[in-house]
């Protein structure tokens, strides 16, 4: 009968196969059992240890928060780390720097040219204008670029993760003019926290670890024969500056706050009014 060992079991979870599979998935697939077969004996990890862990996975992937669970661990910004790394060794010219995406990327958002207002009347947070240029890393300007942008609701909420919100809102892409030039308005966003209650925030807690973002915009930048770069600027002064629960801010990232005075050509983004003007210039990679 099959009495195995515990490496007699390993070496057969590993192996046994009815074709070739798949090589990649295999040799990644084998690691990740090995090293938790490890863990469990190394740890002494108990049966209700095991199946609460178990039991923490399946009720994560339902809550679909794996995205968060995975940035709020490092390995979104490890990714990053590894381009950069695989960056400077080929001496590949740097672009603007990369920030992680995150789980609340939403595609399809409503198409302006040149510029767009993502927030509506009244205003419900300080009014910005942000505005600047694409480049590539020859300085050329990028026209025709496809620059994605989102961000939080006045209580750090996303649109589609959060039912009180239509879909789309704060959320638009713009298309760079012929210049390379976008602009858009909007109000600047407060931290993001985890929700409460849920099989991250469980996580968290267990960790004595908090689960806040400082304020932050996020950006998608995509064109022609360029590398996409997905970033996110941060808003100057934020307390989780640089305690950001997923690691994605960045000295280069954090923006400055101007004060701005319209008119200056604003009329058409419904400013009137005193505002908070960032610029920001974005630089793009070759592809
Ligand atoms: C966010 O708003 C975010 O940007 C990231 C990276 C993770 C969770 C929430
Ligand atoms: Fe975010």
């Amino acid at each position: 009968m099959a009495e195995y060992t515990q490496q007699q079991l390993l070496d057969l979870v590993n192996s046994s196969q009815v074709n070739p599979g798949n090589e990649r998935v295999r040799q990644i697939s084998q690691r990740i059992v090995s090293d938790l077969f490890r863990a469990i004996d190394d740890l002494d990890i108990k049966p209700d240890e095991f199946w609460a862990g178990v039991n923490w996975l399946a009720r994560l992937g339902a809550s679909g928060q794996i995205g968060l669970i995975t940035a709020g661990l490092g390995f979104d910004r490890l990714i990053d780390i590894r381009e950069e790394e695989a960056d400077e060794a080929a001496n590949r010219a740097a672009g603007t720097p990369r920030a992680i995406e995150g789980p609340l990327y939403i595609a399809g958002a409503p198409l302006s040219e040149g510029q767009a207002r993502l927030d509506e009347d009244p205003p419900r947070g300080e009014v910005l204008v942000m505005e600047g240029q694409v480049r590539d890393t020859d300085g050329n300007p990028v026209a025709g670029a496809l620059l994605d942008v989102w961000h939080a609701n006045e209580l750090g909420r996303y649109s589609h993760f959060d039912p009180d919100q239509e879909d789309y809102h704060l959320r638009r892409k713009i298309r760079t003019d012929a210049q390379g030039r976008y602009r858009f308005r909007s109000f600047i966003p407060p931290g993001y926290a985890i929700p409460p209650a849920s099989p991250t925030s469980e996580l968290f807690e267990a960790l004595g670890r908090h689960g806040n973002r400082p304020a932050h915009i996020h950006f998608l930048v995509a064109a022609e024969n360029l590398r996409t770069l997905t970033t996110q600027v941060n808003i100057p002064g934020d307390t989780f500056l640089d305690d950001d629960f997923a690691f994605a801010t960045r000295d280069g990232l954090v923006v400055e706050l101007q004060p701005g005075t319209p008119p200056a050509g604003y009329e058409s983004l419904g400013v009137n009014a005193p505002f908070t003007r960032v610029c920001f210039d974005f630089v793009m990679q070759p592809a």
